[in-house]
């Protein structure tokens, strides 16, 4: 519960306070509407995919993709359905092209890049130069050798898959974690020093022209020492014009290592300096509406830098993650889409139409502001039924501390044990119509954050 007792909450709707009041605030709500806040209207349909609805919004939506899957039908189909970006898990990793010297093996990757090409999917490429999965003979080689070798690997990977890869993550995980703000040792860094991540950046440029490079690194997601070694890097490297078109931010999340706060200003401070940013392995460990609630925050920060390109999963199904045990990813075993999937999709702007795993009876939800004060703002949620009756439904809002929901009306709702998640259920009778629609509303008090809620996945019976 939400122990602040100054706050009430119920079906009341905040009065304003003088007819002058009243009228700026219908003003503010004719405003917002004109600016095409409302999400879902009667005619415009919304997007139903992930790939879809972050086109929309004219970014991609990718996932990493194993080949040894893609056999599988549901694997194949659920990719096919919802992503229009793949990255190859392993597949274009050094020790999968060259495990001896001079001798390259592109099949697994080739049949992901096939797969991808075929449905008009673009291709991210993963990696070039990087400390792991990288062959023992690598490492013995002495620093002249080494240069050529490093500088040869960029060349006939980037030329095989030439006019094929939108972005390459030319250089992976060079700096150390912690406080430091060092690079991480490696054969690259030991021997050729600083300057290799340059080089390899000046060969890939000249390699294939045509495809973004990217730097690429986990733990530098807010605002720390590892990121801002990395962002004096940019820096000096649009100074001096290296070629660097793109950063991506791996954002692997759970409990130990949540969303950060700034999460967002990260990512702009890195747009500022003229790149792209792109949020490359996205997985939150963890399950339900708090796993749901962080992935619509990670999709908020990219839609509000306009430098944000898109996001990559790192996996289609939890049954297949690196880190299965913590099921981070949008779809379960089973393949059923998870309230996790539900929070990406309507943060993105689309609309599922179907309460999650396709039962018989399915409802979605969408959000609009309403009224907004300089202290407060309040917030429309509307629920449609699918193409069924429903007797009654759930929808979780989940708003950013410290942030508190001050006042609710036309629903009836409960609150987690942190108070940032309210479950809204009918306030009586809950059953609509196959394609009717209700709507519940709230007040939000900012606290100085005016950031939109996150709304969970509607559930029905
Ligand atoms: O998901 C990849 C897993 O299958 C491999 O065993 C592992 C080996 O290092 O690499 C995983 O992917 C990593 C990615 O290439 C770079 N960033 C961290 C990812 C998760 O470990």
């Amino acid at each position: 519960m939400v122990t602040n007792s100054s706050v009430e909450r119920g079906p009341t709707r905040p009065e304003p306070r003088s007819l002058a009041r009243r009228a700026l605030v219908l003003g503010t709500a004719l405003l917002l509407a004109g600016a095409g806040v409302t999400a879902l209207s009667g005619t415009a349909r919304a997007a139903s995919t992930l790939g879809a609805a972050a086109a929309e919004k004219g970014r991609y939506f990718g996932t990493a993709v194993a080949a040894n899957h893609l056999g599988e039908s549901q694997y194949a189909s659920t990719l096919n359905a919802e992503f229009n970006s793949v990255t190859p898990e392993n597949e274009m990793k050094w020790d999968a092209v060259e495990s001896s010297r001079g001798s390259f093996s592109f099949g697994s990757a080739d049949q992901i890049v096939n797969h991808a090409q075929s449905r008009g999917m673009q291709v991210r490429g993963h990696t070039l130069v990087w400390h792991s999965q990288l062959p023992g003979w690598v490492g013995g080689l002495g620093a002249s050798e080494l240069r050529s070798a490093m500088n040869n690997h960029i060349n006939q990977v980037m030329q095989h898959y030439k006019g094929k890869i939108a972005a390459w993550d030319v250089v992976n995980e060079a700096f150390q974690d912690g406080g430091s703000g060092a690079r991480r040792s490696s054969p690259f860094q030991d021997k050729l020093g600083d300057g290799f991540i340059e080089e390899a950046f000046r060969t890939a440029r000249a390699a294939d022209p045509a495809a973004k490079l990217c730097y690429n690194d986990y733990n530098t997601d807010g605002i720390n020492a590892k990121s801002n070694a990395v962002y004096n890097m940019v820096r000096d490297f649009k100074a001096r014009g290296v070629p660097i078109d793109c950063v991506g931010f791996q954002s692997h999340f759970n409990s130990a290592s949540p969303v950060p706060g700034d999460y967002r200003a990260n990512l702009q401070r890195f747009a500022d300096l003229g790149v792209d940013v792109q949020i490359t392995e996205l997985d939150i460990e963890g399950s339900g509406s708090s796993q749901a609630a962080s992935y619509g925050n990670v999709v908020n920060a990219c839609l509000a830098v306009s430098r944000c390109t898109g996001i990559t999963v790192w996996g289609v199904t939890d049954k297949y993650s690196w880190r299965a045990s913590g099921t981070p990813l949008l779809f379960d075993g089973n393949y059923s889409k998870k309230p996790a999937y539900d929070a990406v999709l309507t943060a993105l702007g689309g609309s599922g139409g179907g309460g999650g795993g396709g039962g018989s009876a399915g409802c979605s939800v969408s959000y609009s502001k309403a009224e907004e004060w300089s202290d407060r703002f309040n917030g429309r949620v509307t629920v449609t039924a699918g193409n069924a009756p429903i007797s009654t439904w759930t929808v979780s809002v989940t708003v950013t501390p410290p942030q508190k929901i001050s006042a609710t009306w036309n629903g009836s709702p409960t609150w987690d044990s942190s108070g940032n998640v309210m479950t809204m259920r009918p306030n009586g009778n809950g059953s609509l119509a196959a394609g009717a629609s209700t709507s519940f509303g709230f007040t939000v008090m900012k606290n100085g954050n005016s950031s939109a809620p996150v709304l969970g996945s509607c559930t029905a019976s």
